[in-house]
């Protein structure tokens, strides 16, 4: 308990540092909506494919935006749930399962719950059965005040397991237009869903050789996902939300395909081991300010850990207290200097070097330097590295599987007097 304690305090230390930043409480007391887009992943941003962009909508909205072009998510057997999980939650999933399901009654500082002791309203919205990824009890657990699950969604347009995103985003910003000031909404979209068949209706593209293929099928999926969030957009401009709404929309997890040579003729060209882990683990994530500022490309590294921490940031919640292993991406101030994403298998990057625990790159080294385009990197940086990662992730499971976040908060309590 005291390893965990001095390790989640100096993480506190190191957000209570970027409190002095220039953006800590710049957005304070806006709306916050956070997207999490299902098997969105970032290799498709800024492509075409047959003349045509796969994603314009996201691409527009990169133009007024905050787009984190190193960004990676950490999700493990839990898949949705875990991104969840480590977004809202700041802390690792576990290895085996899934934390919604195993510690679904553990105590957690999630986004909800931080954000409703500031005044805020706090709702999840997805489309589908309530009890998959036992998300009813979760949600209640994490602070949500309401649910609004398959049964609160009239299914005006059938894609895939549920409406189609375009609809489902449309009914969401009805419901959250009702919700109170300042709220914070949590959307999970589902269309994109493997094996990414869409009605033919819905086929925009022209996919050429991929046709009839499940990449093909994948730009399909994503380029009406990518729709969906421009119907999100205007919908919100409607309802008058756009202005006072911080706008945070990141990708869940890889799409599960394993044919390199899809991916190969997708992007036309030969991809080697670093290249590959980039594509499976990278997501991308956009951060739209209401007032459109601070847009930009950020390459500074970054994880899922990291935006529950990122929002609070804007919002000068403090989260010095929190049991939160993220830190803000979104700051005045440089990028942190030596940040490390650790992912839940055991890889890791610093921007520097990209290390793969599962598997040597061409070079016969599982430590890949990523200036070098995947050359092998000196081991000794790794050994040092992963040290840290292994710390991250031990204590993260401490926490998670003992149920150690009152106790740490006890602690911290005691410590700083606040008893
Ligand atoms: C279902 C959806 C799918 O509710 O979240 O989850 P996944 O199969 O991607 O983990």
């Amino acid at each position: 308990r005291s390893e965990a304690f001095e390790y989640v305090k100096q993480r506190g230390e190191e957000r209570r540092r970027l409190e002095q930043d220039g953006l800590f409480g710049a957005y304070k007391g806006s709306n916050v909506i956070v997207v999490q887009a299902e098997a969105f992943q970032n290799f498709v941003v800024g492509r075409s494919i047959g003349g045509r962009e796969v994603t314009p909508n996201f691409n527009k909205l990169m133009k007024e935006s905050a787009y984190f072009s190193q960004f990676y998510h950490q999700t493990a057997q839990g898949r949705t749930s875990d991104a969840d999980f480590a977004a809202n939650c700041s802390l690792q999933p576990v290895t085996n399962g899934s934390v919604f399901i195993m510690y679904a009654q553990h105590s957690y500082d999630c986004s909800p719950s931080v954000l409703k002791d500031h005044g805020y309203s706090a709702a999840a919205y997805h489309a589908y059965d309530g009890g998959f990824w036992n998300r009813n009890a979760m949600y209640a657990n994490m602070g949500y005040d309401s649910f609004y699950s398959k049964k609160n969604f009239v299914v005006d347009e059938r894609v895939g397991w549920s409406v189609g995103d375009k609809s489902f985003f449309k009914q969401s910003v009805e419901l959250m237009a009702k919700e109170e000031r300042p709220f914070y909404s949590f959307l999970i979209t589902l269309s994109s869903h493997h094996p990414y068949t869409m009605p033919d209706s819905e086929k925009a593209l022209d996919t050429g050789e991929l046709e009839g293929t499940i990449m093909g099928d994948y730009l399909q999926a994503m380029h009406y996902a990518d729709a969906a969030l421009g119907v999100l957009v205007e919908e919100l401009k409607a309802k008058g939300l756009w202005d006072n709404t911080i706008v945070v929309f990141y990708g869940d997890h890889d799409n599960s395909i394993k044919e390199w040579e899809l991916f190969e003729t997708f992007l036309g060209r030969k991809l080697n081991r670093l290249d590959q882990q980039m594509i499976l683990k990278q997501v991308p994530l956009l951060v739209h300010l209401p007032d459109g500022a601070h847009a930009g490309v950020y390459s500074g590294v970054g994880g899922q850990l990291d935006i529950a921490p990122t929002i609070m940031h804007l919002l000068g919640i403090s989260t010095t207290d929190k049991v939160m292993l993220g830190t803000p991406l979104l700051t005045e101030q440089p990028a942190q200097e030596g940040k490390i994403v650790a992912l839940r298998n055991g890889a890791y990057t610093d921007g520097h070097v990209y290390f793969n625990p599962s598997g040597a790159g061409e070079s016969g080294n599982s430590c890949l330097d990523i200036a070098a385009l995947g050359s092998a990197a000196d081991m000794n940086t790794c050994q040092a590295l992963s040290e840290q990662v292994n710390d991250e992730l031990y204590v993260s499971d401490l926490i998670v599987v003992n149920d150690l976040v009152p106790a740490l908060r006890k602690l911290y309590a005691q410590e700083t007097g606040k008893t």
